[in-house]
């Protein structure tokens, strides 16, 4: 198919046809193909991809680094690392995943791509602003990886105090890499925020954008409200880290849990801005293949805000065992709760969405049900580790690490594959092989649940997290989760494969999916300002596959 011939959903605008005086659309990807008119784009689209570039690298990194955990915890005793090399490569592991990898992923890359087209916009409001967030990112990684890589530290993800205080190793340009990182992800969150309140075309009012805009912006507020805090604790363990100010040293009036209150405040919120996305991304998934308007678009629209919002008021669930009062450790439970019910009125929208809808089986649907399987899932540990009498004997064993991958790895995995797939076709203009996709997708999904199943039996088995060798018993279910993680590598690898042959010999496509969300209103790939011609109107809301006269529920013939 040609570009000038294809033709997005039905309803497609005037103008959409439009062609440039020498008959053809000049995509953003064509319009200048110097090295440097990539390096210095103010364009938001060529931004996400250079964002994805770099996203995935850091990604294939972490991952490394997971398989090497997984490989030395095959055998009881030491296997193929020392144990101080051992403690450097899960704190590696997590911070590359968590500051390189899940934050920045899906607002950086698909929220970025995405995020003007959805309202109809040119780019975002700041554009210049966009591409200074990405160097910053790409600065703040440089120095953390700079540190890890020359002698590296040991603290874990969360640098907990005193420890990380007093450690040799090289904690401080991995704090300040970190510090940088929060920059990026502050100067993109108030962009976005921006953007939606300035810049969304006419006709599209708040309760007609898209629902992943809706998350967007839910994240965006939370980047903005909660990252500073951080920003600023980590430049304090830095300090104290190199000049011994004694602000968390009880020898000298400071307080070491004084850190864990702050890095909670953070790190609690930073959680939703790994999930939100997610949510967002798969409530447009699953309009578009039900073939239905979502059900409830309200509520999940403002449960998005509502889970940002209570987010801000359960950071106390981390440190229930860190000597607050019962009193407080059952208001910190409780308030963790709140989050569980806004997420299961999204949950049960999505599945009212899908009842009675015209479903297409397809990958970023595969993708849908695994993340379905792993929010309810890790969800529902959570509301258990949120009971106070539980968490005092699951905290800091494998079962607090298979939850949080249930929820966070899984549920922003999932949905970060199931973008990557639903919006391909958008981004490049070409369609990868289906069949390969849904292949992945089930290697996927069960070597996930193979990886962290066996977590949760044997940290509820009394298996602590972050230790190097273990008693024998722990051994079978610790080999079932190395098997599992080998077979996520392996459905990685084929993803990896037929994505990049696609990319070369894909078929043309424009809107494979016949989907209405807004962003397929212009072409794929989209020009280099977004839209050709008038800009598009949006009589109708995104996903707006039921014709209105039928009763809701109903589905439509499109
Ligand atoms: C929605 C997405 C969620 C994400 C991304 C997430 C993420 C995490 C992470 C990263 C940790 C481990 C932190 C560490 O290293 O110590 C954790 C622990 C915890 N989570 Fe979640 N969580 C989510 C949902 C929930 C929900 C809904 C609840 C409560 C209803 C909850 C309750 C807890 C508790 C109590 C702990 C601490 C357990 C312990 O350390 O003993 N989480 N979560
Ligand atoms: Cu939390």
């Amino acid at each position: 198919m040609t570009p000038s011939s294809s033709i997005a959903a039905p309803g497609a605008v005037p103008g959409h046809e439009a062609t440039d005086d020498h008959g053809h659309h000049p995509s953003y990807l064509t319009d200048g193909t110097t090295v440097k008119s990539w390096l210095l784009t103010v364009d938001h689209k060529r931004i996400g991809i250079m964002y994805m570039a770099w996203i995935l690298l850091f990604f294939l990194v972490g991952g490394i680094f997971a398989l090497l955990i997984r490989i030395e915890l095959l055998t009881p005793g030491p296997t193929i690392m020392d144990a101080m090399t051992y403690n450097r490569v899960f704190t590696l592991h997590g911070i590359v995943m968590i500051f390189l990898f899940m934050i920045p992923a899906i607002p950086a890359i698909f929220g970025n791509f995405l995020l003007p087209l959805m309202l109809g916009a040119k780019d975002v409001a700041f554009p210049r602003l966009n591409l200074l967030s990405l160097y910053v990112y790409l600065a703040g990684a440089g120095f953390a990886l700079w540190g890890m890589l020359n002698g590296g530290l040991d603290t874990g993800w969360t640098f907990y105090t005193p420890y990380s205080a007093h450690t040799t190793t090289t904690v401080a340009p991995v704090l300040f890499g970190a510090f940088i990182i929060g920059f990026s992800s502050i100067l993109t969150g108030m962009n976005f925020i921006v953007t939606t309140h300035t810049m969304r075309a006419p006709g599209i009012t708040w309760f007609k954008m898209p629902l992943m805009v809706w998350a967007l912006y839910a994240t965006s507020c939370i980047q903005v409200l909660a990252t500073p805090v951080i920003g600023l604790l980590l430049l304090l363990v830095t300090a104290e880290n190199l000049f011994s100010l004694g602000m968390f040293d009880v020898a000298r009036g400071g307080d070491p849990v004084l850190f864990q209150h702050l890095f909670w405040f953070y790190s609690h919120p930073a959680v939703y801005i790994m999930v939100l996305p997610a949510f967002g991304v798969m409530s447009e998934i699953v309009s578009a293949f039900s073939r239905k308007n979502i059900f409830g678009y309200r509520a999940v629209a403002y449960s998005s805000v509502g889970i940002a919002f209570v987010g801000f008021f359960a950071w106390g669930h981390h440190m229930f065992v860190s000597g607050q009062s019962t009193f407080n450790a059952g208001v910190f439970g409780v308030l963790s709760m709140l989050v569980g019910v806004f997420t299961a009125i999204k949950v049960f929208n999505w599945v009212g969405t899908v009842y009675k809808g015209a479903v297409e089986f397809s990958t970023p649907f595969a993708y849908f049900c695994g993340f379905l399987f792993f929010t309810v899932f890790g969800g529902m540990t959570g509301i258990a580790v949120a009971t106070v009498s539980l968490d005092v004997p699951w905290h800091d064993t494998y079962f607090v690490v298979a939850h949080f991958h249930f929820i966070m790895v899984g549920a922003t995995i999932m949905a970060f594959l199931a973008a990557l797939h639903y919006w391909f076709p958008k981004m490049f203009g070409k369609m990868y092989h289906e069949g390969w996709g849904l292949v992945s997708a089930a290697l996927i999904i069960l070597g996930f649940n193979a990886t962290f199943i066996p977590q949760f039996l044997v940290g509820n088995a009394g298996m602590p997290r972050r230790y190097y060798e273990y008693p024998e018993r722990f051994q079978a279910l610790n080999v079932a989760s190395t098997a599992g993680a080998s077979l996520l590598a392996f459905g990685f690898i084929i993803i990896a494969v037929y994505l990049t042959y696609a990319l070369i010999y894909g078929e043309r496509v424009d809107n494979p999916w016949n989907s209405k969300g807004y962003e397929w209103l212009t072409l794929s790939p989209p020009p280099t300002h977004n839209f050709i011609g008038p800009q598009p109107t949006y009589p109708e809301e995104p996903h707006f596959y039921v014709d209105p006269k039928k009763a809701e529920g109903e589905v439509s013939d499109v």
